[in-house]
């Protein structure tokens, strides 16, 4: 059976396009031809006219009807395509209607036609903030994603729970996650609080391990942060301060999108 397609999205707009096969009997005057296009009426089949259209014959099969955008217009034209014998087939997913990032809009307008790089035009990065206990990590999360998210506190054991939060980094979303500090304790909330955090390990998309100053040992993570900054000699390294200046969290931000592959290295 011969079928229709709306090529544009259900909201209200000052035109919708859909595209039909080239039947005469749709219009009030004949098909414009291949590589054309016409003004005409949309008649239904009993030739009374339901929309003033621009029709597009954008090839020997293929018909767009420029038509307008209202949701009125649109059940119109949809009700008399229909009664002319056409299936209302449903559109095919268009991936601008799941990008996920004000960035990867800004990507798929410089490259309408490219095939995709990652899959973070549709999907947002998780980001595990880890370390010690009192490191620093929720003052962290929360200079980061730009509010009061989680608790912040002088004792040690503070955060249990995965806490998470969102910040928009060159106009690319991640998924924060502060999350318990490690240490060694009899309290089983605490435990059960790091349990999540061995979780987060493995499907965090990237891993910052905060390190305070008293901790000088080098471990293994995507990206190892020197936390605390304010209270450290002047150094080598990435390096981070709740007192330094926000160019240390852009820093940081860069080093992340760089890890996902997402802007080049800063250097
Ligand atoms: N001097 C200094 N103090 C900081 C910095 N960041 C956090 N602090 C302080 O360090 C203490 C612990 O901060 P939190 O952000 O709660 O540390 P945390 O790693 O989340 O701690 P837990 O949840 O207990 O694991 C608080 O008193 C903060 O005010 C920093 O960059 N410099
Ligand atoms: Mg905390």
């Amino acid at each position: 059976m011969a079928t229709f397609v709306w090529k544009t999205p259900a909201a209200p707009a000052a035109i919708a396009v859909v595209a039909v096969p080239p039947r005469p009997a749709l219009l009030d005057r004949a098909l414009p031809a291949p590589g054309t296009a016409r003004f005409a009426r949309l008649v239904d089949p009993a030739g009374r006219p339901v929309d003033e259209v621009v029709a597009d014959r954008v090839d020997a099969d293929t018909l767009h009807l420029m038509t307008h955008g209202g949701p009125g217009v649109r059940a119109a034209v949809t009700a008399a395509l229909e009664a002319h014998g056409l299936l209302h087939a449903p559109a095919p997913t268009d991936p601008w209607a799941t990008l996920a990032h004000p960035a990867a809009v800004a990507w798929r307008l410089d490259h309408p036609e490219a095939p995709e790089p990652h899959a973070w035009l549709h999907r947002i990065p998780t980001v595990l903030i880890t370390g010690p206990a009192n490191a620093g990590k929720s003052s962290l999360l929360n200079a980061w994603c730009g509010r009061q998210r989680a608790l912040v506190s002088p004792i040690p054991g503070t955060t249990r729970d995965l806490v998470a939060a969102t910040a928009l980094v060159g106009g690319w979303r991640l998924r924060l996650f502060d999350s318990a500090g490690l240490r060694a304790t009899d309290d089983p909330l605490e435990r059960a609080g790091q349990d999540l955090v061995a979780q987060a390990r493995g499907w965090a998309d990237v891993v910052v391990r905060l390190v305070p100053p008293d901790e000088e040992t080098p471990v293994t993570a995507d990206l190892v942060v020197l936390g605390k900054a304010d209270l450290r000699p002047p150094g080598p390294g990435l390096r981070w301060s709740v007192h330094g200046s926000t160019t240390l969290l852009d820093d940081l931000g860069r080093a992340v999108l760089n890890r996902l592959g997402l802007v080049p290295s800063a250097g």
